[in-house]
């Protein structure tokens, strides 16, 4: 039997094995060669947050909404559509592997609008992905399996933390354009068209479709216009990432002016959407990923190539977040408690900004903070140097990432005059 034979062969736990006398334990085992690795330099950030017993500490690493008392904030409309799903007492197949149909078509159009001549003419794919980093990540794979030869992908120089990893870990090149200038805490824009003229034809360009994460500064529309012509002229692919819907102006469609721009100039845009934030879906893990593509005919075979790439990594994406997304974005009522709702969280985090930096200039602060109220969305590239960053977390407990950006959502009105004062303390 097996079993015996088996048990001849393997000794008894605590039995003294001949492997033991040659190897010493920690070598003998499988994983003595992997390394400890650093922290996750944005949720690594929370980590740090939860082991502070200090009651006046301030989590402001993480861009995920707060209320005004501190507290994550469920959206009425998403508590609504909740119940109207469990009414309907739904069943739990498997999804097809590019999600829930219904939700890929509102979430199409309500990036590219309603009546896009790219969903019109039937044009473009859109599949349901495992929230903003599951897309972009489909988005690297299906670069790194189809496009040309060409590994080469440019960021705005800074980005998105797991921008870098998404690329690099599905075999892409990793090169930047300058984006921010230090300097006016703005864009800048000289630097970004000089170093966009020289890009290699053919590569990838990654642009933020709105408020760009960390600096939370967006070209202006004349800027974008002059942007989509130089790329347009270098032959440059377009990879929008949209993780801020609504976030920017609390506006949907003025958000995604951009894209919308880039595709009535003929770009074939590749595009990540995520319903993290302008839902508040963090855990649900709901996310799109759209490639416009030269016709119908290309979409459909666009279409077979990510089901084929999405079904050997997790066959078919999660449900219930897609029915939430897709019950708001497909009940007339709901939709429009939802918008409004997006506007509040916009707006809130506007009047924290007045409110941070009316309240540093009470501290008698006399350092030039216009940029905390210039710039958009969900962060605040403050300008702080780590030196001053690692002050406020030891002696104020707040944290934030390294690079000075502090999420504006995680601020209350009953907490920024204690940030303010921290902020006037490590750089007066
Ligand atoms: N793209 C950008 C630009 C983002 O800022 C984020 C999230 C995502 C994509 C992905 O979000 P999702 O997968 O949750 O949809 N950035 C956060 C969280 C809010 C994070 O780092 O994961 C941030 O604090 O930067």
């Amino acid at each position: 039997m097996a079993l015996v034979k088996s048990s001849k062969l393997i000794p008894a736990i605590g039995a003294f094995s001949p492997a033991m006398a040659v190897f010493p334990a920690r070598a003998s085992s499988w994983w003595s060669g992997v390394e400890m690795g650093p922290p996750d330099p944005i949720l690594g950030v929370t980590e740090a947050f939860r082991r502070d017993t200090n009651p006046k500490k301030m989590n402001l690493g993480v861009g995920a909404y707060r209320d005004d008392q501190g507290k994550p904030w469920v959206l009425t409309s998403v508590r609504k559509a909740e119940a109207l799903i469990a009414s309907q007492q739904l069943d739990k197949e498997y999804l097809g592997i590019g999600g829930l149909a219904e939700f890929s078509k509102a979430c199409a159009e309500l990036s590219l609008g309603p009546d896009n001549q790219v969903l019109k003419s039937k044009r473009s794919i859109t599949v349901q992905t495992i929230s903003g980093t599951g897309s972009l990540r489909i988005g690297a794979n299906f670069l790194s399996r189809f496009h040309k030869g060409v590994r080469d992908v440019y960021l705005p120089k800074p980005t998105w933390g797991n921008h870098t990893p998404i690329f690099r870990d599905a075999g892409m090149q990793l090169k930047a354009y300058r984006y921010y200038d230090p300097n006016t805490c703005g864009f800048d824009y000289t630097g970004a068209m000089e170093d966009i003229s020289k890009i290699p034809e053919g590569s990838v360009i990654m642009l933020h479709a709105c408020a760009h994460n960390p600096t939370g500064v967006d070209p202006k529309q004349e800027q974008w216009r002059e942007l989509a012509d130089a790329i347009k002229k270098r032959k440059l692919l377009v990879f929008f990432d949209m993780a801020y819907q609504g976030f920017a102006s609390g506006d949907i469609d003025r958000d995604a002016w951009a894209v919308r721009h880039f595709i009535e100039q003929g770009h074939n845009v590749l595009l990540s959407q995520s319903f993290a934030k302008n839902m508040g879906l963090y855990g649900e893990r709901v996310g799109g990923f759209t490639v416009v593509c030269a016709d119908a005919e290309e979409a459909q075979r666009v279409e077979s190539q990510l089901k084929i790439l999405i079904r050997p990594i997790y066959s078919n994406p999660p449900m219930n977040g897609a029915r939430i997304a897709s019950t708001i974005l497909n009940t007339p009522e709901l939709r429009k408690l939802w918008l409004d709702e997006v506007k509040s969280m916009a707006d809130r985090i506007i009047s924290m900004r007045a409110l941070l930096a009316a309240n540093l200039r009470k501290e008698g602060s006399t350092r030039d903070w216009r940029h905390v109220t210039e710039q958009i969305g969900m962060f605040c590239f403050t300008g702080l140097k780590p030196e001053q960053v690692e002050r406020l977390t030891k002696e104020f407990s707040v944290y934030m990432t390294k690079d000075g950006r502090i999420s504006v959502a995680g601020i209350t009105s009953g907490n920024v005059g204690y940030l303010a004062h921290g902020m006037h303390q490590v750089t007066k």
